[in-house]
Formats: structure tokens, C-alpha cells, sequence
């Protein structure tokens, strides 16, 4: 009678523990770990200030860590924040495959985990709550139709280089793809040479170096974000070519360089992508963790720039 008592209080406990998540704080602050991909770009500087911004306004504390854009530096970021039973995890994911397994961990844990910025190809949409970012495919597109609308009047090929995000990104898969379909609609777009520049300006200027040396004739540089166009911008210059009317550049982000650059004729048109993604992700940690129902999936509002709405936008740009 004795024992069986006590059995049933230990299962009582065990169900309780896994009834609201990690154990908070002291202080009863939530407690969220957040994993980020690294500081690769300009896109992700502003990205890492509008989080740690946002965590202190809302009064969150915030365990941070940077990946270094290494996976498994990130499945080691969420394991520990599993350990320290924090509230809510948020994470940025670096590729798209590869999560099942880590997520599984957070999900018996019962800690919320909500995608920032990048998704996963978990076939499981239970491993997490929600998914806070752009549509990717859609910027590689309006990129394309840019192009489209630039050359409808070519006679002949234009030949077009593309330098790649990081290899197994959900923003170089989806602006690859989008960038492609919209294309498609013109035969004299070619695609010539297609490379990864990891999102670094370093990446970006080896990798151009290497298309100009192979390719005689490039018409158009398409970049999957500005750090690495403006990486190839110092490569296409040293090779006595002009960007911008040599060269046509296209580069998604429209962080601040990237708008000056565009503002300047050295760029083309760019795809915005926002980075501000703190408020947002802050507002879904205390829902979450409230055991509130989040949407699915929620979009970043963007919008495009050329030459001229960069000159009008650059002086109110904050990142
Ligand atoms: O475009 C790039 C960064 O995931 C949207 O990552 C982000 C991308 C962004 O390195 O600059």
C-alpha cells in the first residue's frame, strides 16, 4: 500500500514536470537559448543587434551563441540549452537537413523551439511551434523579374554567373530556385557558372575571381546576398571591368552597404531581406511559453530597390 503510494506520487511529479517546459529563472524571468548561424554578413550582424535588443526590451534573458556557421557546433548550442532546461529555444538554422534528431530532444524535453529566419526540412512540422522568416524563393524570383524585364529587349545570349549562399541553405536552395524559374521565361538567359560563396565578402571575391578568369564574357552577376557581391565588386574592378554597366549586379539583402553600393551605380537592383527579426521572434517566445497557439509560419515584409529608391531610402537606413 506504502509503495504503491509512492508510485503513484513519482508519476504524478514525472507528469507535472512535463507539463510547462524548462524551469525558468530565479528572478522568474523566461529564459530563451538562442543558437545563431554565425557573424558571416552584414545581414547577420543587424539580425544578432535586433535579438539582443529585443530580449532586453521585452525583459528576456537571452543565452546566446554563435555557431561559426558549423552545424554541429549548433546541435551542441541547443543540447546545452536543453540541459539548463531553459523556457523556449530558438535557433537559425545553417543547413536545412540534419535536425530530427536534436529536435526530438527539445520536443520530449518539452521545450517550445521556434525557427528563426531559416527553416528545416523536418518532414515532422511537430519538432517545432512556429517558423519566423522571409520567402526566400520569392526574392531569388523578383530578382529574376528584374533581369527579365533589364534584357527583354537582347538579341543574343546574356550570360549570367551566380555566386551561391551557403551549400544546403535554405536561402541559397530557395533563391537559386526562384532566381532559376523566373528566368526561364527567356531562352537568352543563361546561367554560366553557378558557385558558392558561403555569404562572405572573402567567398564572394575568390569565387568571382575565379568566373572572370574563366569566363570571357559575363553580362551578369546575380549574388545571393550583398556581402558577397560587394566581394566581387573589388575582384570585377582589378579585372579592368565596370560594375554596373560592364557587369550588372543583383544582390539580395539591402543592408546598408549593399544600398550604398546600389545608390552608387556600382549595384543594380536588390531584393530586400529583413534582419529584423527580434520584436517579432520576442513576441512568440512569451506566447509560446504561455502555451499559446502561433501561426505556422510567418512572413517578413520586404520590398525591392534600384538605383534611384536607394538614393531615397539610404538616409533612413538603420542597418
Ligand atoms: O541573406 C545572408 C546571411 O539567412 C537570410 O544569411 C539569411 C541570409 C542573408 O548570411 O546575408
Amino acid at each position: 500500500m506504502a509503495a504503491g503510494l509512492l508510485a503513484t506520487g513519482l508519476g504524478a511529479c514525472a507528469n507535472s514536470d512535463t507539463g510547462s517546459g524548462g524551469g525558468g529563472n530565479d528572478d522568474g524571468k523566461i529564459v530563451l537559448g538562442f543558437s545563431q548561424v554565425g557573424a558571416e554578413s552584414g545581414w547577420r550582424t543587424a539580425n544578432t543587434t535586433s535579438i539582443k535588443e529585443a530580449a532586453t526590451e521585452a525583459g528576456i534573458e537571452l543565452k546566446f551563441d554563435d555557431a561559426q556557421q558549423k552545424q554541429e557546433n549548433q546541435i551542441k548550442a541547443i543540447r546545452n540549452f536543453i540541459q539548463q532546461k531553459v523556457d523556449v529555444i530558438a535557433f537559425s538554422p545553417v543547413v536545412e537537413s540534419g535536425w530530427d534528431t536534436v529536435l526530438k530532444e527539445a520536443k520530449d524535453a518539452n521545450i517550445p523551439v521556434i525557427l528563426t529566419d531559416r527553416a528545416v526540412d523536418s518532414a515532422d512540422k511537430t519538432l517545432y511551434k512556429t517558423f519566423l522568416g522571409s520567402d526566400f524563393v520569392k526574392e531569388g524570383r523578383l530578382s529574376g523579374e528584374w533581369l527579365l524585364e533589364e534584357t527583354k529587349s537582347a538579341t543574343g545570349p546574356v550570360n549570367i554567373v551566380e555566386l551561391q549562399g551557403t551549400t544546403g541553405s535554405a536561402p541559397a536552395n530557395d533563391r537559386k530556385k526562384g532566381f532559376a524559374e523566373a528566368i526561364a521565361a527567356n531562352p537568352n538567359l543563361k546561367i554560366i557558372a553557378s558557385q558558392s560563396g558561403d555569404f562572405t565578402r572573402a567567398g564572394g571575391k575568390a569565387v568571382m575571381e575565379q568566373f572572370l578568369k574563366a569566363n570571357p564574357k559575363i553580362d551578369v552577376l546575380f549574388a545571393h546576398n550583398d556581402d558577397m557581391g560587394l566581394g566581387a565588386l573589388e575582384a570585377i574592378t582589378a579585372a579592368g571591368k565596370v560594375p554596373g554597366k560592364d557587369i550588372k549586379i543583383i544582390t539580395i539583402d539591402a543592408v546598408k552597404d549593399g544600398m550604398q553600393a546600389l545608390a552608387d551605380g556600382k549595384f543594380n537592383f536588390i531584393a530586400e531581406c529583413s534582419p529584423l527579426l527580434g520584436p517579432q521572434l520576442m513576441d512568440l517566445v512569451k506566447k509560446v511559453k504561455a502555451g499559446e497557439q502561433v501561426p505556422e509560419r510567418i512572413e517578413t515584409q520586404e520590398t525591392t530597390f534600384t538605383q534611384q529608391s536607394a538614393k531615397e531610402a539610404l538616409p533612413n537606413r538603420k542597418y
